[in-house]
């Protein structure tokens, strides 16, 4: 196998024997043919849209197949065999209707692809690897450059299912997966011309980030500053992890009477400052654990039901696998996957059922409390007094220290980072990150908290829109502000955010812990030169460069 799309990816450079994520060689091989037969569907898809042929179904279908491929979301071969299935039926499906409409056929011999279901789909997705991994023996820059497309098109597909949960969805989004995807199996594409598809990347991801926020806050409101108890109360319960609040919401509705309290994990912290969701279901109580690292510990003791929804998920361990429920794209082998009802959304009865047999919590404990829901028409809404305070000298330098959390060691640079921040200077967060300093005490200046917390990991447009009105108001670029970005990444939700981030021209970004390993050193000299992207250093060393900006 061959597998480096995120950063944990083995010594750096790629997971070669088995996944260090706990993924096989045999689902490997088994996503790499999904995605090989998604490419494949991609110029037919393209055409039918071309000749006014609705493809709204597998629009859909593309995105929550690619997003079930990112790193720590399926690990179910079942899943990625109906997928293959499904992505050639449709193919057909749609290749039928555009003979129908006597358009010449005018695809690429790809598209007539069909593995033989009587052999393994293992060795036959083990050879499509193959021959992909062997363009990388041509150009490593083009390849590193493709690489940095296809991931970031994931991150995009999946922000793009979250958002089409909630009714969002733009034809261009699906246009340009589309348009990418089978630009992956093009041969004559310059480096220049790639340069400009993974910006384009970044392009529309921004606006898939935008309809997820509008989402968000058209279903929700906007979020508004929340304090979130980290302590529990007693009685049964229910944890929702991953990514989905359309999902936790499901969840609230479900339980409503039932005596059950619904505590949030991971990346559905910032669910709490969304007041409708807090207004109307009362048993949304607090956030148990830390980020997606921690699940083994965290799930081990959590003394309810736990529902996994889109990502993060590692492999469950058995002392707590019973208790353990998946719903979307997220799978493992095995584990209890939610049923869906009549009406055709997921019926959590099973996961409500194993959380009144389960004890819950017997005991309180005491009070603690983290504050969230600094998204953009919060700050926004104070943005006198944050200007105010910048011109009197009050605030010195913003730092927007976000990204994604790992198990890493040389993670603790963010902590220590946020620890070092000086007392005049104000930190915005986002994503699972925040979770190595959340719970700090940073204190305040004139009212403003120095630690504000502007949601999930797709808040990226929160933050930006933060920073765009920041430097419209001091009537600089945004690269002028006394703003810094210390970014970290994990899988390719964060590729796509900094790709948005050097779509929109945002120079001096710091990333780590280390840099991806499908960037070839050329390709991050020219990153380097354009954007003044880099890797960390040390916090004081950093601390002490971003400062000088500032
Ligand atoms: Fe390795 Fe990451 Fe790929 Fe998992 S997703 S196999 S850890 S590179
Ligand atoms: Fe986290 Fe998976 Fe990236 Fe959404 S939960 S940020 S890693």
């Amino acid at each position: 196998m061959f597998c480096e799309q995120c950063e944990q990816t083995a010594s750096g450079n790629g997971c070669h024997q088995w996944g260090a994520c706990g993924k096989s060689p045999e689902v490997n091989a088994v996503q790499d043919l999904s995605m090989y037969v998604l490419r494949g569907l991609a110029p037919v898809a393209l055409r039918a849209r071309e000749l006014g042929i609705s493809t709204t179904e597998v629009d859909r279908f593309t995105c929550e197949a690619i997003f079930a491929t990112m790193t720590n979301v399926n690990f179910d071969r079942d899943r990625f065999s109906n997928d293959i299935r499904r992505a050639i039926a449709y193919r057909e499906d749609i290749k039928a209707q555009i003979q129908q409409a006597g358009a010449p056929e005018t695809w690429l011999p790809i598209s007539c692809y069909e593995p033989d279901y009587n052999e393994s789909l293992v060795s036959q997705g083990q050879e499509i690897s193959l021959q992909f991994l062997s363009q990388g023996q041509g150009n490593v820059d083009i390849f590193s450059l493709k690489l940095t497309v296809l991931y970031g098109i994931k991150g995009v597909a999946s922000y793009a299912f979250h958002a089409m949960e909630m009714g969002q969805e733009d034809g261009a989004v699906y246009q340009f997966i589309y348009e990418a995807l089978a630009a992956l199996e093009r041969q004559n594409i310059t480096l220049n011309g790639w340069v400009a598809i993974a910006l384009k990347v970044g392009e529309i991801n921004l606006r898939t980030m935008e309809l997820l926020d509008a989402g968000h806050t058209s279903t929700y409101g906007h979020p508004t500053p929340t304090p979130v108890p980290l302590n529990h109360k007693t009685g049964k319960a229910i944890l929702v992890s991953g990514h989905d609040i359309p999902q936790l919401e499901a969840i609230l509705t479900q339980t409503v009477g039932k005596g059950i309290t619904v505590y949030t994990h991971g990346e559905l912290l910032p669910a709490h400052g969304y007041p409708r969701l807090k207004e109307t279901y009362p048993h949304l109580h607090g956030h148990y654990g830390t980020a997606w690292q921690n699940q083994t510990k965290d799930f081990a003791k959590f003394p309810g039901a736990i529902i996994i929804t889109t990502n993060c998920l590692m492999p469950p361990h058995d002392n707590y696998e019973h208790k353990l429920f998946s719903v979307g794209p997220v799978g493992y082998p095995g584990l209890n996957a939610i049923p869906m009802g009549a009406d055709g959304h997921p019926d959590f009865t099973p996961a409500i059922n194993k959380a009144l047999e389960l004890p819950g919590f017997t005991e309180e404990d005491a009070p603690r409390q983290v504050m969230t829901g600094f998204a953009r028409n919060a700050v926004l809404g104070v943005a006198d007094k944050v200007i105010e305070a910048v011109k009197a000298g009050q605030i010195r330098h913003f730092f927007l220290v976000g990204g994604c959390d790992g198990a890493k060691p040389d993670r603790n640079y963010y902590t220590e980072f946020v620890e070092k921040v000086p007392e005049d200077c104000i930190v915005l967060t986002l994503a699972c990150g925040k979770f190595r300093f959340f719970d700090k005490d940073l204190g305040n200046i004139g009212g403003i908290p120095r630690l504000l917390d502007v949601g999930q990991c797709n808040d990226a447009y929160s933050a930006i829109q933060i920073a765009i009105a920041l430097a419209n108001a001091f009537g600089v670029g945004v690269n002028e502000l006394p703003l810094s970005m210390i970014l970290s990444w994990y899988e390719q939700k964060a590729v796509a955010v900094l790709l948005t981030l050097l779509y929109l021209g945002i120079q001096d970004i710091r990333l780590g812990p280390t840099l991806p390993a499908f960037i070839s050193p050329n390709v991050m000299s020219l990153l380097s030169q354009t954007y003044k992207l880099k890797p960390i250093a040390t916090p004081d060393e950093d601390l002490a460069a971003c400062l000088a900006k500032g």
